[in-house]
């Protein structure tokens, strides 16, 4: 039995992420400050301990990588638009925020007989590219990212290699592309294009496009991400002390209009009515990761194809 710490574990990726560890017998505290997160997505886990704080307290966040084997770092803003809204507290929340999760992991370790930081697993993002043009994003490529989130969740990486060379902290950070599945929240203007999507055909209303639709995005099915966070952080168990950097992303890319028609056709809805508005500021055009070095470093991963998981999200309530 494993003890895990996840940051951001009442929100989407971290709720599914506390499923599956629990549910094979490890206990999982969860931190999170329920800014976006619900604790109804945590309802029924058991092993499970629920603490209500924020990243900023770094006392509380010493005290929780005390008692844990590994870290899974999810908490953040996630949405660009509220981070170009409230730049100063997008980076306060994302990339402050996070060193305090890698101090607390140095100073967990230093207490501990091995002396070894306590290994973390934190969500980076594709927005750390900005735009690859029509090129597949691979890690290789200097990244340059075109929004504050995307700015900060790169410092996040450069934050983890200066720990690992500092401090000798295990870490592997996750280029995250489009994550969608059950628990998405899709009440507010911020939420993902996938949940606001199915919330418009369950409520009956149309679907606002953002720009042309032409725009595209490598869509992951949250369980696949859930894989490979576990992946990794096994990855980070087994090996040396290094930060790892992968995509974690199917490779495969879909234009939104394309994903009306999915919908349509995955959930038997007619086709819904679609309005265009101007694209959102900072908004990246084409998004499709290079699965390359995922496959290396974390195996041939389970990637369940888009229809499939659309008519997943659709059938769970
Ligand atoms: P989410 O909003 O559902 O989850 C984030 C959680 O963090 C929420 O429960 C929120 O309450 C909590 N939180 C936010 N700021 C906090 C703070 N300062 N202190 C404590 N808790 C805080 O979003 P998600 O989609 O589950 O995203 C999880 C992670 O994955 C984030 O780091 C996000 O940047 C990253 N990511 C997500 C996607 C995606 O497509 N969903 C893509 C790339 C990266
Ligand atoms: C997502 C993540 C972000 C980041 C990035 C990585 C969310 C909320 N955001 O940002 O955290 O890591 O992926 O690439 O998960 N759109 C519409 N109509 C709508 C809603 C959205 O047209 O009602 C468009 C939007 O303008 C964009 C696309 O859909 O072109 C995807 O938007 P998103 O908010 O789902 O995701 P993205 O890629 O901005």
């Amino acid at each position: 039995m494993s003890r895990w710490l996840i940051t951001g574990g009442a929100g989407f990726i971290g709720s599914h992420l506390a499923a599956r560890l629990t549910g094979t017998g490890d206990r999982v505290t969860v931190l999170d400050n329920l800014s976006t997160g619900r604790l109804t997505n945590l309802q029924g886990l058991e092993n499970l301990r629920f603490v209500e704080g924020d990243l900023a307290d770094r006392a509380l966040l010493s005290e929780l990588a005390q008692e844990a084997d590994g870290i899974f770092h999810l908490a953040a803003r996630v949405s660009v638009p509220d981070c170009i809204a409230h730049w100063r507290q997008g980076q306060q929340d994302n990339l402050i925020g996070s060193m305090n999760v890698f101090d607390a992991a140095c100073l967990a370790g230093a207490g501990r007989e091995t002396a070894r930081p306590v290994p973390v697993v934190y969500a980076s993002s594709a927005a750390v590219y900005g735009d690859c043009g029509a090129a597949m994003c691979q890690e290789d490529q200097a990244p340059r990212p075109i929004s504050p989130y995307g700015a900060d969740k790169l410092g996040v990486e450069h934050q983890a290699r200066a720990f690992a060379h500092v401090h000798r902290l295990p870490s592997f950070g996750l280029r995250f592309f489009n994550i969608y599945g059950p628990r998405q929240s899709d009440d507010s203007p911020y939420s993902g294009v996938i949940a606001r999507f199915v919330a418009n055909l369950r409520a009956g209303r149309g679907h606002e496009v953002l720009g042309d639709g032409q725009q595209s995005r490598d869509f992951l099915f949250v369980g696949d991400a859930v894989e490979g966070m576990h992946r990794a952080m096994s990855r980070l168990q087994e090996s040396a002390p290094a930060a790892e950097v992968s995509n974690l992303c199917t490779g495969r890319s879909t234009s939104l209009m394309g994903l009306i028609a999915a919908l349509d056709s995955a959930t038997a809805s007619g086709p819904a009515p679609v309005t265009h508005n101007p694209p959102r500021m900072g908004d990246i055009r084409f998004s499709c990761g290079d699965p390359t070095r995922m496959t290396a470093l974390l195996g041939a991963m389970p990637v369940t194809p888009l229809p499939e998981g659309l008519a997943a999200l659709w059938a769970a309530a």
